[in-house]
């Protein structure tokens, strides 16, 4: 798939929408999600055309990946999510439900995820 480079992320990395902001760096910009699927839920977005994790894994410069994945980490961090724990999901495609086409990561955090790993978190699920 190509990059299409008017997707909702890139327009919020570009500043042309607005998102509420956790954590940024040379390398990622994390926010909330518009759609919260748990007391947590913020996407991890790195700072380049990468359409899903196969392009990125297999394009990025190492720094970026290196940088992208550390960012992970200190936006959870930041949400101050490292001793209770968190769950991160990236959907790659139709069949992984991929909505929006800008490689992204989400951490959902803010209480016990469900053991359905197969499964996005929903409200309400245990
Ligand atoms: P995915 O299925 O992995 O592509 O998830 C895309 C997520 O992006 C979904 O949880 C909802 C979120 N989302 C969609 N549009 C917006 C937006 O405009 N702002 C924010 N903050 N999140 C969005």
């Amino acid at each position: 798939m190509i990059y299409d480079r008017n997707n909702i992320f890139a327009r919020i990395l570009r500043g042309e929408l607005p998102c509420k902001k956790v954590y940024e760096d040379e390398f990622a910009l994390a926010f909330h999600d518009i759609n919260p699927l748990a007391p947590v839920h913020v996407l991890v977005i790195p700072k380049g055309d990468y359409v899903s994790n196969v392009d990125f894994a297999a394009s990025a410069p190492d720094a970026m990946v290196v940088g992208f994945w550390r960012a992970v980490g200190a936006t959870a961090r930041e949400l101050e999510l490292d001793p209770l724990g968190y769950r991160i999901v990236a959907n790659h495609g139709p069949n992984g439900g991929q909505i929006v086409f800008h490689f992204h990561v989400h951490i959902f955090g803010g209480r016990q995820m469900s053991h359905r790993m197969g499964n996005m978190p929903r409200p309400n699920e245990s």
